[in-house]
C-alpha cells in the first residue's frame, strides 16, 4: 500500500476536524455555517482520500458513523453507576410535598435553585468517553445492565464521535435521551402506511425500536436526536459545582442539550415554569411528557442522596396523557373536495391531549386492513399536540365477539358514482367528480374561504344548505345569485341575503394568484399559486402551458405540473373560468417585464407574532407583490424576519442564526418607502 504524504495526511485530518465542526453546527446548534454542497465537496474529497490510503481512516472520521454488517445480537454492558428512574407528581401540590422533604432533610429554610428540564420523551442512553473519544453506547435497560448498542449510537449526528473544546476528561460518561422529532416520526408512519407495514404507536416507541436495530444502516436513515441531562461516570480535573455548570460543561465538550431547559429559584418558580412549557408542549418539535426538576447544587444532591432507586433530589412532573383506551362506535366515510374518501372514525368519547375526542381519522383503506379494527373494538388513540387524532393501536385481548369487520364502501356514499383506486395510490376516490354533491360542496368551500375568494358570511353550512336545496351547482353560480333566491333559505333574513350578495360581489375583485388557488386544482396550495401567477403573470398562459413548460419553475415537481395540465384541458372547468370571468370577477395581470425591478425578488421573508397595524394577510400580500417568499418557518434562507409582539420560537431562531429581524413600525417604514 502506498503510504500517504505528509500534505495529504495533513490536509485529511483537517478535513475530518472541518466535517465534524460542520455536523457540530448543523445538528447540535441548529445553525448550519455552510451550504450543503460544500459539506458535499469536502466529504467526496475526504472520501477519496479514504479510499486510496485506507489505513490512515480516523476513528472520528464522519465515514464512521454507519457500521459495516449487522449484528447477530447485543452484548450487554453493565452501567458502573446505576442509571436511576424518576419519582413522580402529578400535581402542584405533590410538587410542594417534594420541595418540603428536600427542605427537611437539608434542616434548610431559604430558596433552593432548581434546573427545569423538558421531560424528553425517547429513550435514555448512557455514553462513555474515555480521553475525548467514544468507546460505547448502551440502553438504560433496567437500571444496572443494558444493551450495547455504539453501532446505532454512533450514527446519531448530535453525538459527538470525539469530544470537542478544552478540559476533556479522562472518563466521562453522558447520559441522555434520544427522541425521534414528531416530523420523523410521522414520515416514518406514513412510509410504513405506505408500503403496507406496521405503524409505530408513538414516537418513543420509534426511537427505541431504532435503537434495537442489529443493523446500523437501518438506524441511520431515522432522523433521531440525542440530548444530554447528565453525567454518570466522571474523572477530570474540573469539578463543576451545580449541575447547570456540568451541562454547561457538556455544551462545550460538543453535546446537545434542550433549549428550553432553565435555572430557577424556588418550588413557585418551578410552577411557573411549568405552566408556560405546558403551553407550548403542542408546538414543540417533539413529545415531551412532562417537566423533570432537579436540585442545581451538586454538593445538596449529594446530601440527599437517593431511595430505592430514585434520586431524592429530583423529580418529574407529568403532562396530560396523550394516549387513551376507548371503543370504536362506527366507521364513516366522508368525501373531499377531490373526491378522496376517508374513513373516520366514531368514537365513544374520550379525554386524550386535553381535549374530548369523538372522531379519529382512518386515513384509507389500507390503514383499515393494517390495523385489523373492527367495529366494537377496543382502541388506543393517540391526540399529540394540533395532529389529527389517530387509532394508534387496537388492543386485541379486548375484542368483543361481535365486533364487525369495516367494508369499505364500492361506491360514493353521497351520489354512488364508482369508487376508483389509481394504481400504487392509497386514496380510493369518488369518480362522480361535480356531478357529486360531496364535491361540488367542498369546491365551493374552498372557493369561498379566506385564502381564496375570501367571501365573507359564506360559512361551510350555508354552502351545503345551498347546494342541498339546488341553488346553486357551482361556483359560477354564487355570481348569479340575488337577494329573493336567498331569503327562503333556513336562518337567512333579508339583511343577511343583502350582505352576502354584497359580499359576493366584493370578492369580483381579486389577485390572479387568490383566483388559482380558489380553482381548487389539485396539489396547487397558495405557495404554488403565487409562484404560477409570478411566473406566468396571465392565467391563459398557465392554461396553455405543457407539463415540461411547468416543470421548468422551481417548486414544481412532476406530479403538480400532471395536476395542472389536466385541470385546464377539462372543458368543464374552462367553462366555469368563463363564467366566473363574465360574471365580473377580474384581477390585473402581472407585468412579467417590470418583475426584474421588484425589490424583494428572491427573498424569504417570515412573518411572526401579533400585527397590529396591518393584518397578516395583508403584510403577507405586501411582501409578495413585491416579490418575496413568505414562509412560514425560520430558517438558514430567510432574508428577513418581522416580529410582532408575543413572537416566540421563531423571533429566538432568528436570532440564533444572525437574520435580521424589524418590528411592525419598521416593517411599516420599510412599505412606504417603496
Ligand atoms: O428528558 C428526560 N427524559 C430526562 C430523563 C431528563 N431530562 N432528566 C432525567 N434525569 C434523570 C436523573 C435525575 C435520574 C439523572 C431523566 C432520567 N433520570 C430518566 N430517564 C429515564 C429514567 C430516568
Amino acid at each position: 500500500m502506498t503510504s500517504i504524504p505528509e500534505s495529504t495526511l495533513a490536509e485529511y485530518k483537517q478535513l475530518v476536524a472541518e466535517l465534524n465542526q460542520h455536523n457540530h453546527r448543523y445538528y447540535v446548534l441548529d445553525d448550519p455555517s455552510v451550504p450543503d454542497s460544500e459539506y458535499d465537496r469536502q466529504m467526496r474529497v475526504l472520501q477519496e482520500i479514504e479510499r486510496v490510503y485506507a489505513d490512515v481512516v480516523a476513528e472520528d472520521s464522519p465515514t464512521q458513523r454507519v457500521g459495516g454488517i449487522a449484528l447477530q445480537s447485543f452484548s450487554q454492558i453493565k452501567h458502573a453507576l446505576p442509571m436511576l428512574s424518576l419519582d413522580n407528581a402529578f400535581s402542584d401540590s405533590e410538587l410542594q410535598d417534594f420541595e418540603r422533604k428536600v427542605k427537611d432533610r437539608l434542616n434548610q429554610t431559604s430558596q433552593i435553585d432548581y434546573v427545569c428540564e423538558p421531560k424528553l420523551d425517547g429513550a435514555a442512553v448512557s455514553v462513555l468517553y474515555r480521553d475525548g473519544m467514544l468507546v460505547y453506547g448502551a440502553t438504560r435497560g433496567d437500571g444496572s445492565i443494558g444493551e450495547d448498542i455504539t453501532a446505532n449510537v454512533r450514527t446519531i449526528k448530535s453525538v459527538p464521535l470525539k469530544l470537542q473544546g478544552d478540559n476533556i476528561p479522562e472518563i466521562l460518561e453522558v447520559r441522555g435521551e434520544i427522541y425521534l422529532p414528531k416530523a420523523g416520526f410521522e414520515a416514518l408512519n406514513e412510509a410504513a402506511r405506505a408500503a403496507g407495514e406496521k405503524t409505530f404507536v408513538n414516537p418513543r416507541n420509534a426511537a427505541a425500536g431504532s435503537l434495537r436495530q442489529l443493523d446500523s444502516k437501518v438506524t441511520a436513515s431515522r432522523p433521531l436526536e440525542m440530548c444530554a441531562y447528565s453525567v454518570g461516570q466522571y474523572q477530570s480535573k474540573i469539578t463543576p459545582s451545580t449541575h447547570q455548570g456540568m451541562l454547561e460543561a457538556l455544551v462545550g465538550w460538543g453535546f446537545k442539550l434542550n433549549e428550553h431547559m432553565e435555572t430557577v429559584t424556588g418550588i413557585e418558580a418551578c410552577a411557573d415554569y411549568y405552566n408556560r412549557l405546558a403551553q407550548r408542549r403542542n408546538k414543540l418539535p417533539y413529545d415531551i411528557d412532562g417537566i423533570v426538576y432537579k436540585v442545581n447544587q451538586l454538593a445538596l444532591q449529594e446530601r440527599l442522596g437517593f431511595v430505592a432507586k430514585a434520586p431524592r433530589w429530583a423529580i418529574a412532573r407529568k403532562f396530560p396523557a396523550q394516549e387513551e383506551m376507548t371503543q370504536l362506535l362506527g366507521v364513516e366515510f366522508q368525501v373531499g373536495r377531490t373526491g378522496a374518501i376517508t374513513p373516520v372514525a366514531r368514537l365513544q368519547p374520550v379525554f386524550v391531549g386535553g381535549v374530548t375526542v369523538s372522531n379519529a381519522t382512518l386515513h384509507n383503506r389500507d390503514e383499515i386492513e393494517r390495523l385489523d379494527v373492527r367495529v366494537g373494538d377496543a382502541v388506543i388513540i393517540r391526540r399529540a399536540g394540533d395532529v389529527i387524532p389517530q387509532i394508534a393501536k387496537v388492543v386485541l385481548e379486548k375484542r368483543p365477539p361481535n365486533a364487525e369487520p369495516i367494508l369499505f364502501p364500492e361506491r360514493c356514499p353521497v351520489c354512488h358514482s364508482s369508487v376508483q383506486r389509481n394504481e400504487g395510490e392509497a386514496v380510493a376516490r369518488c369518480s362522480g367528480g361535480l356531478f357529486c354533491g360531496a364535491q361540488i360542496k367542498e369546491a365551493i368551500k374552498h372557493f369561498a374561504s379566506r385564502k381564496a375568494m375570501d367571501i365573507d358570511g359564506l360559512g361551510d353550512k350555508l354552502v351545503e344548505l345551498m347546494v342541498d336545496e339546488t341553488i346553486i351547482f357551482s361556483v359560477a353560480d354564487l355570481y348569479e345569485l340575488d337577494e329573493q333566491g336567498l331569503v327562503g333559505l333556513e336562518r337567512m333574513a333579508e339583511k343577511s341575503a343583502a350582505n352576502l350578495v354584497a359580499a359576493i360581489s366584493v370578492s369580483k375583485q381579486t389577485t390572479l394568484a387568490k383566483f388559482l388557488y380558489a380553482l381548487g386544482i389539485r396539489e396547487v396550495g397558495e405557495a404554488t399559486a403565487q409562484t404560477l401567477a409570478n411566473n406566468f403573470g396571465a392565467i391563459e398562459l398557465i392554461a396553455q402551458a405543457s407539463v415540461e413548460e411547468l416543470l421548468e419553475i422551481d417548486d414544481i415537481g412532476p406530479v403538480v405540473a400532471r395536476h395542472i395540465v389536466n385541470f385546464f384541458r377539462n372543458p368543464d372547468n374552462l367553462s366555469i373560468i368563463e363564467a366566473l370571468r363574465n360574471a365580473g370577477v377580474q384581477w390585473a395581470d402581472i407585468d412579467l417585464s417590470s418583475q426584474d425591478s421588484q425589490p424583494l425578488k428572491g427573498q424569504t421573508w417570515v412573518l411572526t407574532g401579533g400585527m397590529q397595524i396591518m393584518s397578516r394577510a395583508e403584510a403577507k400580500d405586501a411582501l409578495q407583490a413585491l416579490g418575496a417568499k413568505v414562509a412560514s418557518s425560520v430558517s438558514a434562507k430567510t432574508n428577513q424576519v418581522v416580529a410582532g409582539p408575543g413572537a416566540g420560537s421563531k423571533l429566538a431562531k432568528a436570532k440564533n442564526l444572525g437574520i435580521s429581524v424589524m418590528d411592525e413600525a419598521q416593517f411599516m417604514d420599510f412599505l412606504s418607502a417603496q
